[in-house]
């Protein structure tokens, strides 16, 4: 099911948990549940998924390992969106609270967990409403005071280090450190966060991370890791062919060298006599060699073919001065266009039309065990490569994603340079604007909004528990010095203290904050509108009894 975000909260008619007529319209094959029950049952799916991943959150949260029941491959992570992609779910509830977080994650690269842990906690808390005759309406009016009120304080509080680059470096920093959570990095925290930071910075404030090539190769440490300038392909120059070549015009194509043979002998030809079968082969070199002829007529010194180039026509262009690479992978052969400048061409008749790929130079490097190309100095001087090295090819999957994590939310950074607190401060001081709004309203409503300003104390609470730590003698702790005026506190998730988060450098993107608040309680609400669940089971075959 794909969730569309419409407006803030609604859903339309065919959407998961659209509210369907009472009557009973369905056949056999179709359950209902409806009012308390069907709400009952969206309140302990998505709490279930938010228990279910609330252990990976934060620094000291646990990495997951998922096994794969038809393949048996094993995932080591504590990348939420990555542990709920592979959970199939049974809950429509559950569905549409996963679903709103991965939205979350498409928009600003992470928050997935967060988004859900914040979710589950507000219905958790909606759900004790409900049993004190709370109307649900009530509640969703109450939880959207409550919103606009905790990102009001959550505006006041963000800092704006961006005029400043030095500062806004350590931002960067700051904010790496505390996204690369997973497991697998914590040892080279430091070293990852400045990695992720300069390859950010070389992007010059664009988000496409396209250009950013993360490379992973099996062998040595996670600290023997680098980011290099430029593009590197996975593949060697032809043979007899310079190692290094400079000032370079380069063809890139995806184009067949032999068609022609296939043709012949798909067709079958009857080939009778060994002269016949020379004639052909004749044939086909001459056609190989037209071909070359018309790489030549663009004027390049590099050839590089997504598919096959074979001997033959390698010699004839490194006779010519240019050197070749065949059988480029896909994704390689978009990228290198990419960040060239150039076209992927898929005919040599019209070389005025075609745009060529322009680097300073292409030379062979070892990395690992592999002989691969380096392209440096590329048109698009911002590319880069950050090749990933490490034991198993599971560190290296981790690895990946948790990098891939850090480099969305610092390039969003870059646009959206506000930062706010982390280890449980923003969330805190959310926490009492909400609760200081709540006293302007009747009642009931501001008994809902006490209750999202519970949900939000949970965070740090889980933060704690995930640590190890007295969540609530710390979370206490923590309530009382930021609601004394020390608006700067948090949890040093270390020592289990309270400390000064802005010493500490515990920094979060302020659009992540923000965007995580939202999406929990726009999730909150779809699911407290739901009165009604509609199952319909799979038609089974032989259905006639
Ligand atoms: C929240 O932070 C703002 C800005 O730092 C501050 O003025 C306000 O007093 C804080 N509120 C609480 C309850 O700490
Ligand atoms: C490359 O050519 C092959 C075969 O002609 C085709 O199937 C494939 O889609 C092409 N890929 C690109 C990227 O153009
Ligand atoms: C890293 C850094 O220097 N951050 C600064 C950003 O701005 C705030 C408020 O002006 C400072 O307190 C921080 O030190």
């Amino acid at each position: 099911m794909q969730y569309k975000r419409l407006s803030p909260g609604r859903l339309s008619p065919g959407d998961e948990g659209y509210p369907a007529f009472s009557v009973n319209i369905f056949g056999d094959q179709v359950t209902e549940e409806r009012a308390e029950n069907a709400r009952l049952s969206a309140f302990v799916g998505a709490i279930a998924v938010g228990d279910l991943v609330k252990t990976t959150l934060g620094p000291k949260g646990m990495d997951k390992l998922l096994q794969s029941a038809s393949t048996g491959e094993a995932v080591m992570t504590n990348d939420g969106a990555t542990i709920l992609k592979a959970i199939p779910l049974d809950n429509p509830a559950a569905k549409v609270l996963v679903n709103i977080a991965k939205v979350q994650d498409d928009e600003v690269g992470d928050g997935t967990t967060s988004v859900t842990v914040l979710g589950a906690e507000l219905l958790r808390e909606a759900e004790k409403l409900v049993d004190h005759k709370i109307h649900p309406q009530t509640i969703i009016e109450g939880y959207r005071l409550a919103n606009k009120a905790a990102v009001a304080a959550l505006d006041r509080v963000a800092v704006d280090n961006g005029t400043d680059s030095a500062k806004f470096r350590d931002d960067l920093i700051n904010i790496a450190k505390t996204t690369l959570s997973s497991k697998i990095l914590s040892q080279d925290k430091e070293y990852f966060a400045k990695l992720a930071v300069d390859a950010v910075l070389r992007l010059k404030g664009s988000t496409n991370l396209d250009h950013i090539q993360i490379m992973k190769i099996v062998g040595g440490k996670l600290a023997d890791s680098y980011l290099d300038e430029g593009f590197i392909l996975n593949k060697r120059f032809g043979v007899n062919q310079p190692k290094k070549i400079e000032n370079v015009k380069l063809l890139i194509a995806n184009t067949s060298m032999d068609t022609d043979k296939v043709k012949i002998f798909g067709a079958k030809f009857k080939v009778d006599a060994t002269s016949k079968l020379a004639d052909l082969e004749k044939a086909e070199r001459e056609k190989m060699k037209s071909k070359v002829e018309k790489i030549k007529g663009f004027n390049i010194n590099c050839f590089v073919n997504r598919q096959l180039i074979y001997d033959w026509p390698e010699q004839l262009l490194a006779d010519a001065g240019i050197n070749s690479i065949e059988h480029a992978d896909f994704e390689g052969v978009e990228r290198l266009a990419l960040v060239t400048g150039g076209e992927v061409v898929s005919t040599f008749d019209h070389p005025e039309k075609v745009k060529l790929g322009y680097c300073d130079s292409i030379e062979e490097v070892i990395i690992g065990e592999d002989v691969m190309t380096k392209f440096s100095g590329v048109a698009a001087g911002r590319a880069c490569t950050i090749v990933i090295r490490g034991a198993t090819e599971q560190v290296l999957a981790e690895a990946e994603r948790s990098l891939h994590d850090a480099l969305s939310v610092l390039s969003q950074t870059t646009r959206e340079t506000r930062t706010v607190l982390g280890g449980g401060c923003a969330e805190m001081n959310m926490s009492k604007a909400v609760d200081t709004a709540a006293q302007n309203e009747d009642g009931k409503k501001s008994l809902a909004m006490e209750a999202f300003a519970r949900a939000l104390r949970q965070l740090p609470t889980i933060l704690a528990d995930n640590a190890g730590f007295d969540s609530s003698e710390l979370v206490a702790k923590l309530r009382s010095s930021i609601y004394n005026g020390m608006t700067t506190s948090g949890l040093d998730l270390n020592k289990g203290v309270i400390a000064d988060m802005r010493e500490l450098g515990i920094v979060e993107s302020y659009k992540l904050k923000r965007a995580v608040v939202n999406s929990a309680s726009e999730a909150a609400e779809v699911l407290l509108r739901v009165d009604n669940i509609i199952r319909a089971k799979p038609r089974t075959a032989g259905r006639n009894h």
